[in-house]
C-alpha cells in the first residue's frame, strides 16, 4: 500500500495527475496503468454515485496510484461515507472560509476531535475490521484537500491554509476566473495573477498547493513555480485529442 497522500506530498516529488470525468471503472483502470502518481474520480461534475466511484477505487485499487475523490460539496454525512469506503484522500470543492475549512476537519475526525460517526468491522475505510486499530489512525490515513476557487476563497486562503487539518489547498483555475468576471478564460492575466498569489500565501502557510492545469506545458509550469501537484489533463480530454488526431490523420 502507498504511505498517505499527504505523505507522499511531504516526500517533494511533483505528483501528476489525470482527472477522471468518465465515471468508468474499466477507463479508471486503463489509466492507472499509465503511470500516473494520482487520479482524480470526480464526484462533482460527473455522473458518479457513491457505487461508480467504489467501483472506480477498487479497480484501480491495485496500483501504485494514489485515489483523489472529489465529493460533489463539503457535507459532513457524505464525508463519513466516503471515508467508511476508504476513499481517504478528499477533495472538497469551493472552500471560502477557515470556519468552513475546520468543520471540514471535524467531519474527517473522531470524537473528540471532530464528529466523525463509528463503523469498523463493516467499513471498507477500516479494513473490514482487520485494522484493529483503525479508530486511532484514520486521521494519518486521511488527506484533506481543500480547493480554492472564488474571490472569496481567494481572500481568505492564508486563513484557510492556516487550519490544522487541512493537508493541501488546491486551485481551480476555471472557477476562480468564472469569480473573477472571466467565465471561460481561465488564462486572462488577472486569474494567473490570483492564481500566483493563491500559491504564495499556501506556501507561506507551509501547506502543499495543487492545481488542475490547462495544458502540460502549464502543469510543467507549476511544478516549476512549486507545486506540488497538478493534473495534466481528463480522460474525456484525452478522447477527444486522440479522436480528433487519428480522424485528421487519415481525412487531412
Ligand atoms: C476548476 O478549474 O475550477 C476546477 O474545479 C477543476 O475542475
Amino acid at each position: 500500500t502507498l504511505p498517505s497522500f499527504k505523505q507522499q506530498l511531504a516526500a517533494g516529488r511533483p505528483l501528476v495527475g489525470l482527472w477522471q470525468a468518465l465515471a468508468n471503472p474499466y477507463s479508471a483502470e486503463i489509466c492507472a496503468r499509465q503511470g500516473f502518481d494520482w487520479l482524480l474520480l470526480d464526484g462533482e461534475h460527473s455522473p458518479n454515485s457513491i457505487e461508480s466511484l467504489l467501483a472506480q477505487a477498487q479497480a484501480i485499487a491495485a496500483f501504485p496510484v494514489e485515489c483523489i475523490v472529489r465529493v460533489a460539496f463539503g457535507e459532513p454525512v457524505v464525508i463519513k461515507q466516503y471515508l467508511d469506503l476508504g476513499l481517504h484522500t478528499l477533495l472538497v470543492p469551493m472552500v471560502e472560509t477557515a470556519e468552513q475549512a475546520a468543520g471540514l476537519v471535524r467531519a474527517c475526525r473522531y470524537p473528540p476531535h471532530g464528529i466523525r460517526g463509528v463503523s469498523s468491522a463493516t467499513s471498507r475505510g477500516a479494513n473490514f475490521g482487520i485494522d484493529a486499530d483503525y479508530l486511532h489512525t484514520a486521521s494519518e490515513k486521511i488527506t484533506l484537500i481543500v480547493q480554492i476557487e472564488s474571490r472569496l476563497g481567494l481572500e481568505n486562503v492564508a486563513e484557510i491554509a492556516a487550519v490544522d487539518g487541512v493537508d493541501a489547498l488546491f486551485i481551480g483555475p476555471s472557477d476562480l476566473a468564472a469569480s473573477l468576471g472571466h467565465l471561460g478564460n481561465p488564462r486572462h492575466p488577472e486569474v494567473t495573477e490570483a492564481i500566483d498569489a493563491a500559491y504564495a500565501a499556501i506556501s507561506a502557510a507551509g501547506k502543499p498547493a495543487g492545481i488542475f492545469a490547462l495544458s502540460p506545458d502549464h502543469a510543467r509550469a507549476s511544478f516549476a513555480q512549486g507545486f506540488a501537484f497538478a493534473s495534466v489533463g481528463t480522460d474525456i480530454g484525452l478522447i477527444i485529442n486522440g479522436a480528433r488526431d487519428v480522424l485528421q490523420a487519415v481525412r487531412g
